[in-house]
């Protein structure tokens, strides 16, 4: 078995600097938000892991079942040497994607802006998949394309629904990015959450067991931890709601009283008047012809769809 190497370009230094930054201009900001990468220190990429075995969490168990039923033809339309899995966390899905792909790959790259959860799970896939090198690149998705390594045809995955975090601008740029990165007839493996009933939509982001109100919370602990900041987390509620116009699920924490918060590292008091909200997240939903304009606009090539039969989750294969 070969060791799995890491490759960081991003150190907890520079995690730092960007949360800094980011802190500074989402809070002092006429609506407050923040990014969802903050989400993931260890403790949030644990609770996601937790969000993914909720009842209501269906997004996950739904890629899972279609990535069981349809790995096997997504490895005969790309057929690659390299997986590289943008956000790929604990790897958990990809191995139906590892197996079917073993006549022709031999690396798997998996991208993760938390370390943690990056050695876990390329020595788990080390482990399991010996046949295949593994190397982790710590970065930001966004933020990673250029480092990607190359070397053979390659499959870019990225999976989950992570898509809808990006707003439609940044969206469109990332994937003309994925696809100046890419070769021709080189690969992208997309799963994206649908559009759907709002009933079905708005508590898989708020569950029953408070698990992710818990992680939405975290994201205030960890600018506590890294920045000195003093939020006083029984403060703020969680609240999830369907922009149906925009077609996206907003996370958002909202302040139960007035109250000012230090944060000690950037020298800035903040205030916030009872009710207002920060948003945290968004997680846009597509239809499966919308996706398909967008893939096509930044220069892919739609080979296939696959749907669950509740209309609620999609896979798709672009060719470059
Ligand atoms: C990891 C971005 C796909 O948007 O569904 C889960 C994150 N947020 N519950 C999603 C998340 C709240 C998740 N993604």
């Amino acid at each position: 078995m070969s060791t799995p190497i890491l490759e960081i370009f991003l150190t907890p230094d520079d995690l730092v600097e960007q949360l800094r930054s980011d802190a500074r201009s989402g809070l002092t900001a006429q609506a407050k938000w923040l990014a969802p990468v903050w989400f993931y220190d260890a403790r949030g990429s644990e609770l996601f892991e937790q969000i993914t075995e909720l009842p209501e969490y269906y997004p996950t168990r739904t890629e899972r079942a279609l990535l069981a039923e349809c790995a096997g033809e997504i490895a005969s339309l790309t057929t690659p040497k390299m997986l590289i899995e943008l956000g790929s966390g604990s790897s958990e899905k990809t191995r139906r994607l590892l197996e079917a792909m073993s006549d022709s790959l031999h690396t798997y790259v998996p991208q993760d802006v938390s370390v943690t959860a990056l050695e876990g799970a390329a020595k788990a896939i080390s482990t399991e998949f010996p046949g295949i090198d593994v190397i982790g690149v710590v970065s930001d998705f966004t933020g990673s394309l250029h480092h990607l390594p190359s070397g053979g045809r390659r499959a870019v995955a990225f999976l989950g629904g992570t898509l809808g975090n990006l707003i439609p601008g940044e969206r469109a740029e990332f994937l003309a990015g994925v696809a100046e990165v890419l070769g021709q007839s080189e690969s992208l493996i997309l799963g994206v959450g649908l559009v759907t009933d709002p009933a079905v939509l708005v508590p898989a982001y708020d569950d029953s067991a408070g698990v992710t109100a818990q992680f939405n919370l975290n994201v205030l602990s960890v600018l506590n931890k890294q920045l000195g900041a003093n939020f006083p987390l029984e403060a703020f509620r969680h609240v999830a709601l369907w922009d149906a116009e925009n077609q996206w699920i907003e996370m958002r924490l909202e302040a139960l009283r007035d109250l000012s918060v230090r944060i000690e590292d950037l020298d800035l008091d903040i205030t916030f008047v009872s009710g207002e909200q920060l948003r945290t997240e968004i997680s846009a939903k597509f239809t499966v012809d919308g996706i398909t304009a967008e893939l096509e606009a930044a220069g892919f090539r739609l080979q296939k769809v696959w749907t669950d039969a509740d209309q609620r989750f999609a896979l798709l294969c672009a060719e470059r």
